[in-house]
């Protein structure tokens, strides 16, 4: 059986300015967008919704209505996970992955309590770490869900320890060379990478202006479509499935940009979408050795 515990990384958790100033970024995060919808049903999520919103919960009573909107855009966000998890598997309870980015741990604990298997959580945010290990004990998962402050480009984790790596919205932070290049050491022969990303469109040229806002939000620096494919195919991790989710995520969007917890941000994902410039996928592959 596999250490469960990381090996030492090569590097320091933080390379670089730039990665401090995105650790930053996620240390002071309390955004009552991601808060109030984990409260919920305490599965806190850092990602965007998938499938149309009932527009009932829009007439409810204004005393309720708040709550209403944020439950549903809640169960849009769980609805995307959930898309990412039907394509991870088949996993048992034997099998150990990893969550590339895991934030708060939402997608973490859905995987845990889907197929039961170890999931080892990296992020370069200490305060999500110690959220998603409290958020993990409280949940009496400690034994079979971890997370580690640890840079996803160099996460210190035996090579083919993996049954499957996720990255659910988070590939935007880094380069994807090395990013690709170090699932690849990880995933065993045969197993599972599977992305849900936003990325820009070559088909419509660089970055649009709506794209270089998101960016700029969040301190990121999202990828062209193309990219993510030479990427891949340069590190032994072949496409079986490609999914345009674009049309699917964008009632999310309407949704958030009426509600109370909207930040701002509503409007360059909206435009960004409709005029084709941003495309939001899921992209599924497999590990093939060299
Ligand atoms: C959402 O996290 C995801 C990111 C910050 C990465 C950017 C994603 C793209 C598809 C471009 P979040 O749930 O913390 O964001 P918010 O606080 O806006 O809800
Ligand atoms: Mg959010």
């Amino acid at each position: 059986m596999t250490s469960t515990q990381p090996t030492e990384a090569t590097t320091p958790v933080l390379r670089n300015d730039f990665q401090r100033s995105i650790a930053d970024y996620w240390d002071r995060e309390k955004d009552p967008v991601n808060i109030r919808l984990g409260e919920v049903d305490g599965i806190y999520h850092h990602h965007y919704g998938i499938g149309d919103y009932s527009p009932a919960v829009l007439e409810v009573p204004e005393s309720e209505r708040d709550s209403a909107v944020i439950a549903e855009m809640h169960r849009l966000e769980t609805a995307q996970a959930e898309l990412l998890l039907d394509h991870l598997g088949p996993l048992t309870a034997a099998d150990r992955v990893m969550d590339a980015g895991s934030g708060r741990g939402g997608t973490s604990f859905m995987t845990n309590a889907r197929f039961g298997c170890q999931v080892d959580g990296v992020t370069i945010s200490e305060s999500q770490v110690e959220f998603a290990n409290g958020q993990a004990a409280q949940r009496k998962v400690d034994d079979r869900v971890r997370f580690h402050f640890r840079n996803m480009l160099d996460t210190g984790f035996p090579s083919g320890s993996m049954r499957a790596i996720w990255s659910n919205e988070t590939t935007m932070y880094v380069d994807l060379a090395p990013l690709f290049a170090e699932f690849a050491r990880l995933l065993a022969p045969g197993a599972r990478y599977v992305c849900i990303t936003g990325c820009y469109n070559d088909l419509t040229g660089g970055r649009s202006r709506a794209v270089s806002q998101i960016d700029q939000h969040y301190i990121c620096n999202i990828h062209s479509r193309s990219d993510y494919f030479r990427a891949m195919a340069d590190h032994g991790l072949v496409p079986i499935a490609v999914t345009d989710l674009t049309a699917a995520t964008i009632p999310y969007w309407e949704l958030r940009e009426k509600s109370s917890v909207a930040t701002g941000i509503e409007q360059a994902f909206l435009t960004s979408y409709r005029e084709g410039s941003f495309q939001y996928l899921l992209i599924v592959a497999d590990r093939v050795a060299a």
